[in-house]
């Protein structure tokens, strides 16, 4: 087949063809919705190309390949993206042009990937985009969910309501190759007998159970500034009866189908939780569904080049994002012992050379357990082989150290009351790496979480590789202009791809021309910003007030209360202050994003107080608009392409020790946007590669939130003076009245009733504090702009690119793929 051409005509012309020909429509009767789709396949047809070529290559090199095995993928939307990595925005826009349409428009259509829930989601999406452009021989593999993250809505009362995200609408999606022939069965419940093989040898058998089927998508991954393309392979759970014709037959049309839907069902839904788990049975059997199909279509792969069992070590890395895949690990053991026929060690080492486990949090709310039962009923053969890991593991545990105590703490069966299999203890015990996802995360990581497990295998197992974000997306796409002037003052694109040498720009730092610059895109950013929020949601706010964001999912470790309890203390102030006052005032923009898991009580509350509080202060005349609060509904990946440019500050303020990294931090810092953070995190390493004084820090540090909440249990809060007016002030009905005020006591009695236990009382003076610098840095521009620049120069180190570089060097042990060479 001839290769596309990217000149005008045969662009317009493939896009007319595809209306006509895939959409089925007359070509003098297309709305924008049709164009965005005909020019995405058009598209599509493109990047085909180029991901044929690169599995090709990979095929023909067969070098040592990693899977990166996630159950989410946030991946936000593909055309621009596309457009961007194929170098061909420009044409494109020319040709929809001639065709009547605005690309811009035209972008607007599409509907986002949101098959994840927060930063974990995101970083894989982050990390697929760095692989395909560095032509590392890397594979996602994901579920394909129909309802991605929920839509939020705000209701009139300020409380968020969820609608499903049924993004696969029937308009289809032209981003996924539906693989009709790559299938494969995976099986439940039923029972484990013995079985005499080929080589006589006894061997555990799995039988009988339920089957179901998983269908492969592949949604490609475009690179940048090469002709690689990436690939995540979705699976998507199908029934292996069609139809059952008896029913049908009998005239029982509903049981007829109704297998069919039972086994759709699996992959039908996403688990809104951030940061907790769940515990429900379809959870653990989509979890079960993803790894084995994954590891059926990775056994599949190596077997066609005929290596032997012992050799899959050197030809296969899997990567466990969380611990989501861990019964990869006991399915891989139970695929080699009772199907492959190797005795349990050499299966074992095989195992243990395989996987590699990084964990994202060390909130103890959030570290999946599953309950014995539950898992000896749908998956028998592996609890078994549970029990035999962790019997193996603690005989060479109990011969270093007999302490009974060790040994109960060590132990992948948790003896409570039902028993619980910890799956983070069974990922450790299976992996030959562990990683945390920043210095001070890595730290806890090892010195609390696993701290056990360090003393057993000692510190190497245990590594840090710090988070990273594309630079694609979070600044070259979503941010043009600042792009255009980073491209023009270091003489090209080099950057886009090499991102230290973003450090080129801090020689502009005190150039006044330059700073001028910088701040008028950032202004134009803002006032994008501000547009949207007066088309969407009818509140009029200032671009030149100082926009301070704070956009993540909604989490009491978060504190988000923190921030809006902040607001109303600037609110109570300002009310007291004389017309003349005022004019030395800071005029700020309050900004609010994201959702809370729909079970999740006292996040919702949060939300409620936020839009009350929004209420009240911007219908208050008399405070001359030098506050303005507004909650952006319904955060995601597309929206934050929109925010983030736009901030002066944004806060990153959990409790020191509970945000693992964070990754918007890096985004915002990327552009040009000041910080307002506690030590924690990634903050901290954002602090010491931008420089202390260009970062407003803050607040208690993780070693003494131990002693505090300690302090705290054993002699009461004591309520920091300024927050206990804030809160009588929510007490007394000034904030949606009386009745409003009773909606929020268990709100506030979180912070009383046993204990502020993420701290907000004992850090509020030092936040006011830090806010009153940032009011104070940003009446002065070139000061402010200065930090600006140093901000976006100093962020290199944050790029996937090193992260991934990292990942592939000192857990994975691959080297890139030279796609063109290999190719021909
Ligand atoms: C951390 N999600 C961030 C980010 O490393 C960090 C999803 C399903 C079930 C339970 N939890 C999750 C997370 O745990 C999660 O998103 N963790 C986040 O990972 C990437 O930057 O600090 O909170």
């Amino acid at each position: 087949m001839a290769p596309k051409k990217n000149d005008k005509a045969s662009i317009k012309k493939d896009i007319v063809q595809h209306s006509v020909e895939t959409l089925c429509r007359n070509p003098y009767n297309l709305d924008k919705l049709a164009v965005y789709q005909a020019t995405a396949y058009s598209v599509r047809d493109r990047l085909l190309e180029d991901w044929n070529m690169t599995q090709e290559a990979i095929h023909k090199e067969n070098p040592k390949r990693c899977y990166y095995l996630s159950m989410e993928f946030l991946i936000g939307r593909a055309l621009d993206n596309a457009l961007h990595c194929l170098e061909v925005k420009d044409v494109y826009k020319e040709s929809v042009k001639d065709l009547g349409f605005n690309l811009e428009d035209l972008l607007q259509q599409e509907r986002d990937a949101a098959l994840g829930n927060g930063g974990l989601g995101r970083l894989a999406a982050c990390y697929m985009d760095a692989a395909a452009t560095l032509d590392y021989p890397t594979w996602g593999y994901g579920l394909r969910y129909q309802y991605g993250i929920f839509k939020q809505l705000i209701n009139s009362d300020g409380y968020q309501i969820e609608m499903p995200d049924y993004w696969l609408d029937s308009n289809g999606n032209p981003w996924e190759f539906p693989r009709n022939d790559v299938r494969y069965e995976v099986q439940f419940y039923g029972y484990v007998a013995t079985k005499v093989n080929e080589k006589g040898e006894s061997r555990m058998s799995w039988e009988g159970g339920d089957r179901v089927q998983a269908m492969a998508y592949d949604v490609p991954i475009p690179g940048f500034d090469t002709k690689g393309c990436g690939n995540i392979r979705l699976w998507a759970s199908k029934s292996l009866k069609t139809f059952d014709f008896a029913s049908f037959n009998d005239g029982d049309y509903d049981r007829s189908v109704a297998d069919q839907k039972n086994a759709e069902n699996l992959t039908s839904v996403l688990y809104p939780n951030d940061n907790h788990l769940v515990g429900k049975e379809l959870r653990l059997k989509q979890e079960y569904f993803f790894v084995s199909a994954s590891l059926q279509d990775i056994i599949h792969r190596f077997k066609r080049s005929n290596c032997a069992w012992k050799d899959f070590p050197d030809k296969v890395a899997v990567q466990l994002n969380d611990t989501h895949p861990t019964l990869a690990i006991p399915e891989l053991q139970r695929i080699l012992v009772d199907i492959e026929g190797l005795d349990w060690d050499a299966a074992w080492d095989i195992v243990t050379r395989v996987f590699a486990f990084t964990n994202h949090t060390v909130l103890p709310e959030a570290l999946e357990c599953w309950s014995v039962p539950m898992m000896e009923h749908i998956l028998p053969r592996h609890m078994q082989i549970v029990y035999d890991i962790n019997l193996f593991f603690l005989q060479k545990v109990e011969k270093m150290n007999s302490d009974r105590g060790l040994l109960n703490r060590v132990s992948i069966i948790e003896e409570s009351n039902p028993q619980q299999v910890r799956m983070a203890y069974l990922a450790v015990v299976g992996s030959h790496t562990v990683n945390g996802v920043a210095a001070l995360h890595s730290d806890l990581v090892k010195t609390e979480l696993f701290k056990d497990f360090v003393s057993y295998y000692g510190p190497e197992k245990f590594i840090n590789i710090t988070n990273g974000i594309t630079p694609r997306r979070w600044l070259y796409q979503a941010n043009p202009d600042l792009r255009d002037l980073i491209t023009e003052t270091l003489g090209g694109n080099h950057w886009v791809t090499h991102l230290d040498d973003l450090k080129g720009l801090t020689k502009y730092a005190d150039d006044a021309d330059f700073q001028a610059k910088w701040m008028n895109i950032k202004l134009k950013n803002k006032v994008r910003l501000a547009s949207w929020i007066k088309a969407n949601l009818d509140i009029t706010v200032d671009p030149r007030s100082l926009f301070d964001i704070q956009v993540k999912r909604i989490h009491e470790y978060k504190r988000q209360f923190m921030n809006i309890l902040g607001v109303i203390y600037r609110y109570k102030n300002l009310q007291l202050l004389s017309a003349e006052e005022r004019k030395d005032v800071t005029p700020r923009v309050v900004i609010f994003g994201g959702k809370s898991a729909p079970g999740y009580y006292v996040a919702k509350m949060v939300i409620k107080l936020i839009n009350t509080v929004a209420q009240v202060v911007n219908n208050d005349d008399s405070i001359d608009g030098l506050l303005k609060v507004v909650y952006i509904p319904d955060y995601n990946v597309s929206l934050a392409e929109i925010i983030v440019p736009a901030s002066d500050i944004s806060q990153h303020i959990s409790t020191a020790g509970t945000e693992a990294a964070g990754t918007s931090n890096m985004k915002f810092v990327l552009n040009g946007g000041l910080i307002l953070g506690t030590v924690d995190g990634a903050n901290i390493e954002i602090r010491d590669e931008i420089g202390e004084e260009n970062i407003f820090m803050f607040g208690t540090l993780a070693d003494k939130v131990a002693d505090i909440r300690h302090q705290q249990k054993y002699h009461g809060v004591e309520i920091d003076p300024n927050l206990q007016v804030v809160l009588q002030s929510i007490q007394s009905g000034e904030f949606g009245g009386p009745e409003t005020a009773s909606v929020f006591g268990p709100l506030i009695n979180t912070l009383t009733y046993g204990g502020d236990y993420y701290l907000i009382s004992a850090d509020f003076e030092k936040y006011l504090d830090a806010q009153d610098k940032v009011d104070e840095t940003y009446k002065d521009t070139a000061a402010w702009a200065k930090k600006s620049i140093l901000c976006t120069a100093g962020m290199g180190f944050f790029s996937s690119d090193r992260a991934t570089r990292e990942y592939a060097d000192k857990i994975w042990n691959i080297k890139p793929v030279n796609i063109k060479e290999a190719a021909v």
